[in-house]
């Protein structure tokens, strides 16, 4: 099995052709959803509402070479809610960074793509992550060491809104800004929804969104903050190739999503967070993605 391969050369990043970009975003999201369906377990609801983000970045924003990922001025990404790898892998083969074969081995023993990212395993990552909060104390180290040896790469890392419930993120949204590194943005993908819903204040379920208000939450610990439609992806490219508002201010971008995306009978449903597909569904969801 080759480890690379050229991305679809029909997709350009030129700014003219950026709506071709969302037919990027189907194919990732067949890809995914065929990958949970043949590992017989993994995360959907996710996945599919990053998807776009996920594109915005590796097709218009990011300054990568998925030939040469090593390469060291290459723009750095973390996936901090690392449970929507399945997503994260679907783009990546999409953009080149290995083939698309190779996403037949998801969550297989051996494999580099298993069911969370592991950098270990998978070289062009720059972080492993899984335990929600974590991959965006890593991607601040990744910034502020870019950042103490003069570098010019961005870091981009994407966090779920459920995952703004950790501490560490707001510690870290803390020490981000002191550091003034103007070079990271966050950006979140806001699908209103967690593993099971949102607690309510009785913690059995219901709608009461335990961390409002996260444009002001992030102003107020020292962060410009943006909103965009998360699944307009050339709206999310637009967005997420402006310069920085403020200067050694780190940036966030809350990108509204629809958990599920994509899919009718997943769409808003947190039952669909992770679950495997029985033969009906799988087709079911192929057709809507067709
Ligand atoms: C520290 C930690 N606690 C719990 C989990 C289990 N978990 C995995 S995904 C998830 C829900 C995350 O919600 P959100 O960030 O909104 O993700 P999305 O809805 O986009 O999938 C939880 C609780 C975890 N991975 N890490």
């Amino acid at each position: 099995m080759s480890t690379r391969r050229s991305p679809d050369p029909t997709l350009a990043r030129d700014s003219d052709e950026l709506p071709e970009l969302n037919r990027v975003a189907t194919r990732a999201r067949r890809l995914l959803i065929e990958m949970v369906h043949r590992a017989g377990a993994g995360h959907l609801g996710g996945p599919l509402s990053v998807v776009d983000i996920l594109v915005a970045l590796f097709f218009g924003t990011m300054n990568v070479r998925p030939d040469e990922p090593d390469w060291t001025d290459r723009d750095r990404f973390v996936l901090s809610k690392g449970h929507a790898a399945v997503a994260l892998y679907a783009v990546m083969g999409l953009r080149g960074y290995f083939s698309i074969e190779e996403l037949e081995t998801f969550d297989q023993v051996g494999s580099r793509l298993q069911s969370h990212p592991d950098a270990t395993r998978l070289a062009c990552l720059d972080a492993s992550t899984g335990s929600l909060g974590q991959g965006f104390s890593a991607a601040i180290g990744i910034a502020l060491g870019g950042a103490l040896k003069s570098r010019t790469f961005r870091t981009w890392v994407v966090l779920g809104d459920g995952e703004c419930q950790e501490g560490q993120v707001w510690e870290g949204a803390q020490l981000a800004s002191r550091l003034g590194l103007g070079s990271l943005t966050a950006i979140v993908d806001a699908n209103d929804l967690q593993q099971y819903g949102w607690p309510d204040s009785n913690g059995v379920g219901g709608q009461a969104v335990p961390v409002p208000d996260l444009a002001r939450k992030w102003e107020a610990f020292g962060w410009t903050a943006t909103q965009v439609d998360g699944h307009d992806v050339v709206a999310l490219t637009k967005e997420l190739s402006q310069p920085a508002q403020v200067p050694d201010r780190p940036r966030l971008v809350i990108a509204h999503t629809v958990k599920g995306r994509g899919v009718g009978f997943m769409e808003g449903r947190p039952e669909w967070h992770a679950r495997p597909l029985s033969q009906v569904e799988y087709a079911q969801a192929l057709a809507d993605l067709a």
